[in-house]
């Protein structure tokens, strides 16, 4: 993929591929190539028996009932960041089976909470394409050297400030924003916090996770539930972020303890710094108070 996108403006690849995902967002062409690529690695690598995907309405069942894992994928994050050269990214989450190796995947496979993740990661297509993931003992990032086409470990063993001054957020929905994430914007602005939100999220994540700050994606009025999908967005980066010493929550839950009960739920997100999302925790348990 990083191929792709490094020439996305000189062959006719970028732009709308003419077509909605599930969701009624318009797919891109990098997306459709993206998605076709991976579910393609993952079906060619044998280990898989079914895919999760942002761009397909329903479960990919590779009818390969001797694949262990499940894999849930957004392919290509930050899709309205293709066509201008910004940073954008890959999530995944991967799952362990719970029903018999060797049988067909059931229900039980598929709707599994964070907590139950294997493995998560992301990677990043930015001035340098990197990988980061973890697989439960603290979370690791691998640079793309494109000339042997590998990657290497450059960052190992993360670890997210516990308290940063960077916050990022599409400030221009704050008039629809609930009370709490209204006061926690007042109060960054009071301390004259640094604001930067790219629009990608994985670039958002990545910059907080090394330098410390907090991502937040609350419901609106335009999206009540939030904007980001529980199950190949948010779990993954909760899972990293937690494995780097960070936080991630719903306001009031810890994402990875939401149980999923749809393929393409959205959940308000809160993650980075553990100081920070504790302090927005804490401002939305008053407004719940209050009410
Ligand atoms: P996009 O719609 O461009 O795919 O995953 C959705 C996402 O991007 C995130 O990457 C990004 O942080 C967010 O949506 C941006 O949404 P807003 O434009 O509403 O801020």
């Amino acid at each position: 993929m990083n191929r792709e996108i490094n020439r996305a403006g000189l062959n006719d690849i970028s732009g709308a591929y003419g077509a909605q995902n599930i969701q009624g967002e318009e797919q891109q062409k990098l997306d459709v190539i993206a998605n076709i690529r991976f579910i393609r690695a993952l079906k060619n690598g044998g280990e898989v028996c079914a895919i999760i995907s942002e761009e397909e309405d329903g479960v990919i069942d590779l009818a390969n009932n001797k694949g262990k894992y499940v894999v849930a994928i957004d392919p290509l994050d930050g899709s309205s960041n293709i066509d201008v050269n910004v940073s954008i990214g890959t999530i995944f989450s991967i799952y362990r089976r719970k029903s018999e190796i060797g049988t067909p995947v059931e229900d039980q496979d598929i709707l599994q909470k964070g907590s139950d993740q294997v493995a998560a990661g992301y990677l990043l297509y930015g001035s340098s394409s990197m990988l980061v993931f973890t697989t439960g003992n603290g979370a690791s990032g691998f640079t793309y050297e494109i000339t042997l086409g590998e990657f290497y470990l450059s960052h190992q063993n993360i670890r997210i400030p516990k308290m940063g001054n960077i916050y990022s957020i599409n400030e221009g929905s704050y008039h629809s924003f609930p009370g709490y994430i209204k006061k926690y914007i007042e109060l960054c602005r009071k301390k004259e916090y640094c604001a930067r939100y790219i629009g990608s999220l994985v670039a958002d994540f990545h910059r907080n996770m090394l330098r410390g700050g907090i991502y937040l994606y609350p419901s609106t009025k335009k999206s009540p539930k939030g904007k980001l999908r529980l199950m190949y967005e948010c779990n993954a980066l909760a899972f990293v972020v937690e494995q780097a010493g960070g936080r991630a929550s719903d306001g009031q839950r810890r994402i990875m303890e939401i149980q999923p009960e749809s393929l393409h739920q959205r959940v308000p997100l809160i993650l980075g710094s553990e100081d920070m999302v504790r302090q927005v925790e804490a401002l939305c348990k008053e407004d719940l108070i209050k009410y």
